[in-house]
């Protein structure tokens, strides 16, 4: 298992190497690893956003620069702030960001040259019959700007409605339905090098909106309009991830178009305790691990990191808590989830995993899930003989506490009796000598909780 681990790793930092990036060869036990060396390693980005006030936060930005490999700029990318009066552009705290993400060796999304708000008020002023002009004459302004700074643009932003239809912003109502298409066109031709992506909330699951983009995106394909990707926001709640999440984003990739998930976020009803944050965890795990299920899901970004900075509580009062580091920048179980997601070492975030006491027999037993995803997982038991001379057989016991189920066994023999699940040695490994080890892996169904056993034993005759 330590070497499944460890290849992709050490390919990752040689990737990140050749690219002159300077990075410490992460190993299993490290720790410290950060979300954007194992997500890099993993041929991914794991990304925070970020706002120009918080930079004179430097315990924030010493982490904003260290965790994450990718960057985006919360807000001041927008029309409000880049085109504040018609024809008069300014980048000066856009370009902060992005010049922090680029000492930083972080990759940057521009997010977002079209969206029905944080527009500035002239906009609603323009004669219909300019708007498309205005529209590109933007687009060409701050795309070419940024060119060669930003691997993605969010070129259109919310453009949907929950029921499918298109919502009525000025740049439908004034240009009518083909304003997506032409803002596309607009952005590729001002930086032919970013991939160009629609970005919407509650698309994340299938559904009349994901619908909805999925027919767009489609139909863009068909007619050659230059669209490479779709931005996930993902604003969630806790407990509330949609099953449908990575059969989503596999649907979206079929169509030839990558995905990200570029607004993360899992809110909860404050205040935190611990069993919200052990949902929470879980929450953030089956995300990331939905995306690292797809080869065309190409990143994550978090929108910001730290409770400390998130949008959640002035918009939903009451609710927060929603990042994976707290508002004093302490790491919440949800960054733990995270971390051993990327580097493929899932742990539940419910119990540690659990190690029984060597009993007279001579064998323990531990227990592992190595990944987990919308109901199924996958897990190895590792028998060890801590006697002083061998063991010849072996039985290890365990019982499921949420329901799970043993679906398919490997180098062991199974019977179940409702919960209690038994394991004896298969024919040729029930001999493990003084100090010697041995495992067994399966596959088990899972619905809701999946915390490891609370015992695990394992007895020899
Ligand atoms: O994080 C942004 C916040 O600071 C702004 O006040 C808000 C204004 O609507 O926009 C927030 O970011 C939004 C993003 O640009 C688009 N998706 C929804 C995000 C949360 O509102």
């Amino acid at each position: 298992m330590t070497s499944r681990i460890r290849r992709p790793l050490t390919l990752g930092a040689a990737a990140l190497l050749a690219l002159g990036v300077a990075v410490a060869v992460p190993t299993l036990a490290d720790a410290s690893t950060t979300l954007g060396q194992h997500a890099a390693a993993r041929g991914k980005y794991f990304g925070s956003a970020t706002d120009n006030p918080e930079l004179s936060d430097a315990p924030y930005v010493s982490i904003l620069g260290s965790e994450f490999n990718q960057i985006t700029v919360g807000n001041t990318m927008k029309w409000q702030y880049t085109e504040p009066t018609q024809g008069q552009f300014s980048y000066g705290q856009a370009d902060t960001i992005v010049n922090l993400a680029r000492a930083n060796n972080q990759s940057v999304r521009g997010h977002t040259l079209v969206w029905h708000s944080q527009y500035p008020g002239w906009v609603d002023s323009v004669p219909a019959s300019q708007l498309l002009g205005v529209m590109r004459n933007h687009i060409s302004n701050v795309a070419g700007h940024f060119n060669g700074q930003v691997i993605h643009w969010d070129v259109v932003n919310e453009a949907f409605e929950e029921n499918g239809t298109r919502r009525q912003s000025v740049f439908q109502r004034n240009i009518g339905d083909s304003y997506i298409a032409e803002a596309f066109r607009a952005a590729r031709a001002a930086d032919p090098t970013a991939k160009l992506y629609y970005n919407d909330y509650n698309i994340e699951g299938l559904g009349a909106k994901s619908d909805a983009v999925y027919n767009l995106v489609q139909s863009f394909k068909q007619q050659g309009v230059p669209i490479d990707g779709v931005g996930m926001q993902a604003h969630l709640i806790i407990g509330q991830v949609p099953s449908s999440v990575q059969q989503n984003i596999q649907r979206f990739a079929a169509l030839g178009v990558d995905v990200a998930i570029t607004e993360l976020d899992i809110r909860m009803n404050l205040p935190r305790d611990t069993t919200k944050d052990t949902q929470q965890a879980n929450d953030y795990r089956t995300v990331v691990n939905a995306c690292l299920a797809v080869t065309r899901c190409v990143g994550i970004t978090v929108w910001d990191y730290t409770d400390k900075y998130s949008w959640i509580p002035s918009v939903f009062p009451g609710q927060g808590a929603a990042l994976p580091y707290d508002e004093n920048l302490n790491k919440k179980p949800a960054y733990t989830a995270i971390h051993d997601a990327l580097a493929g070492t899932t742990t539940p975030t419910s119990a540690p995993p659990t190690t029984a006491a060597p009993n007279p027999g001579g064998c323990s037993a531990t227990y592992q899930v190595v990944s987990q995803w919308q109901g199924g997982f996958q897990a190895t038991v590792t028998v060890r003989n801590t006697g002083t001379s061998a063991v010849n057989g072996w039985t290890v016991r365990w019982t499921f506490a949420n329901g799970q189920t043993v679906t398919n066994l490997w180098n062991g023999v199974v019977t179940s009796s409702g919960s209690a699940v038994t394991v004896r040695n298969a024919s040729y490994n029930g001999s493990i000598p003084a100090s010697g080890s041995t495992s067994f892996g399966f596959l088990g169904s899972w619905n809701g909780t999946n915390a490891v056993p609370a015992s695990v034993t394992c007895s020899s005759p």
